[in-house]
């Protein structure tokens, strides 16, 4: 399969996939081809019984700035409805195989959505995790109330959520997000080692145990995410959504007026 924004390395050790966003000139936003691009990539490879584990990165500066705000920034709540970007994030949510998210610089929005997607996270001393959609008038919307508020707690899931504030991976490590902090230089390479533990086993028992994990990880979550979805629609049918977007498109500051 040949992609335009991503790259794919099947063998980057012993039955470990590789894929590695690459817009980089747009810090990895995820726009609607590049996440469709990913969902293809993860089913070929669950799929393929010579691959076991399966490594997700971006480059030293961003692992991915969030989805492309300006393919966002005209729609309204309809359009978001209809274009049902939710199949795709499920599909990648359902991969069977061990995800290991390798990250550098920044990790917003629905880039730090998609690590959480992942079932382990190696990160880079520079990484910085973020939700900062309420910065442009708007709120997570792939999950991250959710998954976010599980990994970090109440205390801090708020403070990223309602101010967009990022945090070092330090601050993630600590918090519970991540699993390892590590030079810049050996980020990817950790990554790769972990999935390579894990491409080791049976992989029969290690799809059977993520599945659990995901069960206690998931139990209620489901009804989290139908809330979370329909509040991310609502947003769409505001001003300041519209503001918000525009402001960021223009390089400026945002006005809201809370229509
Ligand atoms: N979208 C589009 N372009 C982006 C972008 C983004 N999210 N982030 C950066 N870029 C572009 C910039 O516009 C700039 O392009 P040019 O001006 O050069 O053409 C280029 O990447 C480099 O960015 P900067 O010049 O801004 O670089 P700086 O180092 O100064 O700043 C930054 C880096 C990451 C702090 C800044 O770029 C920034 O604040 N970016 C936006 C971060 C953000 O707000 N992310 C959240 C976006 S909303 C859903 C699924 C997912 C989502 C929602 C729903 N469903 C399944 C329904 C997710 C939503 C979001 O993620």
């Amino acid at each position: 399969m040949s992609y335009e924004f991503i790259l794919v390395y099947r063998e980057v050790a012993p039955y470990v996939a590789m894929i590695q966003l690459n817009r980089p000139k747009e810090l990895n936003a995820l726009n609607l081809q590049l996440m469709g691009e990913i969902r293809d990539a993860l089913l070929d490879l669950d799929a393929d019984d010579s691959i076991r584990a399966i490594v997700i990165t971006g480059n030293d500066r961003a692992f991915a700035a969030g989805a492309d705000i300006k393919q966002m920034a005209g729609k309204t709540a309809i359009d978001m409805l209809k274009i049902d970007q939710f199949t795709t994030w499920d599909t990648i949510r359902k991969t069977k195989k061990p995800l290991i998210a390798a990250v550098s610089g920044f990790a917003l929005g629905g880039g730090c959505e998609l690590v959480m997607h992942c079932d382990m996270i190696v990160a880079s001393e520079t990484a910085q995790f973020g939700q900062p959609e309420i910065n442009i008038g708007v709120m997570p919307g792939a999950g991250g109330t959710q998954r976010l508020t599980k990994a970090v707690g109440k205390a801090l899931a708020m403070e990223m959520v309602l101010t967009g504030r990022f945090i070092s991976a330090e601050e993630a490590k600590a918090a519970g997000l991540i699993n390892k902090v590590v030079p810049v230089e050996l980020y990817l390479e950790e990554a790769v080692k972990m999935a390579s533990a894990c491409a080791n086993k049976s992989p029969i028992a290690i799809q059977l145990a993520k599945e659990s994990v995901l069960k206690s990880f998931d139990s209620h979550l489901q009804e989290g995410l139908y809330f979370e979805r329909k509040n991310f629609y609502l947003l769409f049918a505001t001003e300041d959504q519209k503001e918000g977007m525009a402001a960021f498109v223009e390089k400026r500051a945002a006005d809201f007026k809370g229509k």
